[in-house]
């Protein structure tokens, strides 16, 4: 009874922002991404008769508290529908996600850990049905079973039973680059958790956010069909900016940017001006991600590299989907 999976993190283009159902993490709105090849997260799953209780090994490191937690009660969700209670697993995960790379690792963490359960427990689980299961581990992760570009439809149901993530295009569909600027900052003190919920409960804009959903997703969705960068671009960034502007509506009021986030914010804007096509995209903390096409990656990152406060940066293609040994 043992399983293994890789799945790679992925980054919105159009935001998750907001839970209709906290327990069964159900989005107020649709999302989409693009998979990320750089980054990814590696897990073994094994279940032993003999176990008294999970083990959780992360990057060699044994695992206690909160995240071991988290890891434990999502693997209740298998064995209630494997009805396996008192099965219990050894979980070892290696993240070649970078630590301090401003990306959730929960993505790809959920996802593996998904995929590589469903394999130990021989679910013969469809990729939907991996997706609904993978979502109710972390929200954005339920992407990550899929490589190119991917959305994740809301739905309408109680049960969530239509809340799931369906592939938009494959990862050969366009070659186009995702760097991940990491900026000297502090921690973060708000997470994507608690600052979604802050947002959902007080945001005087986030009626106007929502609202403004199905028309980006529209228009994605035909820029990525047309391989149209200007377009996809532009309304990632334009709903990014929406997204970040919900926090600023919240009481109290909270952002995740710094001033070397705004900073370089401008620094791709400038580099519009120049006729090179980038755009921002910024998740639930200061660093930000650059998309750009190939051709321009030269004069992307020599830009990138010389912004103020820039630490290190991850360039990535577009990834592939789960995949399994
Ligand atoms: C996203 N973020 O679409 C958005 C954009 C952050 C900003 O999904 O509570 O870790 O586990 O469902 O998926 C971060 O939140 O949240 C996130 P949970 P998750 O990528």
């Amino acid at each position: 009874m043992k399983g293994t999976a890789k799945a790679h993190t992925n980054i919105a283009l159009i935001k998750y922002w907001g839970k209709r159902n906290e327990e069964l993490i159900l989005p107020t709105n649709s999302s989409l991404s693009v998979t990320l090849d750089g980054l990814h997260t590696e897990t073994t799953v094994q279940f032993h008769e003999d176990l008294q209780e999970d083990v959780f090994v992360l990057d060699n490191k044994e695992v206690t508290g909160v995240a071991y937690d988290r890891v434990t009660n999502y693997l209740n969700l298998f064995r209630n529908y494997a009805k396996k209670q008192g099965l219990f697993a050894e979980v070892t995960s290696t993240n070649k996600v970078p630590t301090a790379a401003g990306f959730a690792s929960s993505a790809s963490g959920f996802a593996a850990l998904a995929g590589a359960t469903s394999k130990a427990l021989d679910l013969q689980l469809s990729d939907e049905d991996l997706s609904r299961f993978t979502r109710q581990g972390s929200g954005s992760a339920c992407r990550s079973i899929y490589g190119g570009f991917v959305e994740w439809q809301m739905g309408e149901r109680d049960d969530g039973q239509d809340s799931f993530a369906v592939q938009v295009a494959p990862q050969d569909h366009w070659d186009i680059r995702v760097a991940a600027v990491v900026l000297t900052a502090e921690e973060k003190d708000v997470s994507s958790r608690v600052g979604m919920r802050r947002t959902v409960e007080t945001s005087v804009f986030y009626d106007g956010w929502l609202q403004s959903l199905p028309k980006d997703m529209e228009t994605i969705k035909e820029g990525i069909r047309d391989k149209d960068f200007e377009k996809v671009g532009k309304v990632a960034e334009a709903n990014c900016l929406k997204m970040h502007a919900t926090t600023f509506g919240a009481t109290p009021p909270f952002t995740y940017w710094q001033d070397t986030t705004m900073s370089l914010m401008q620094t791709v804007q400038n580099l519009r001006k120049k006729d090179i096509p980038a755009y921002f995209t910024i998740d639930a903390g200061p660093n930000v991600k650059v998309i750009y096409l190939p051709e321009h990656e030269g004069e992307v990152l020599r830009t990138l590299e010389a912004a103020r406060g820039v630490e290190k940066i991850i360039v990535s293609k577009v990834g592939a989907g789960i995949s399994y040994k």
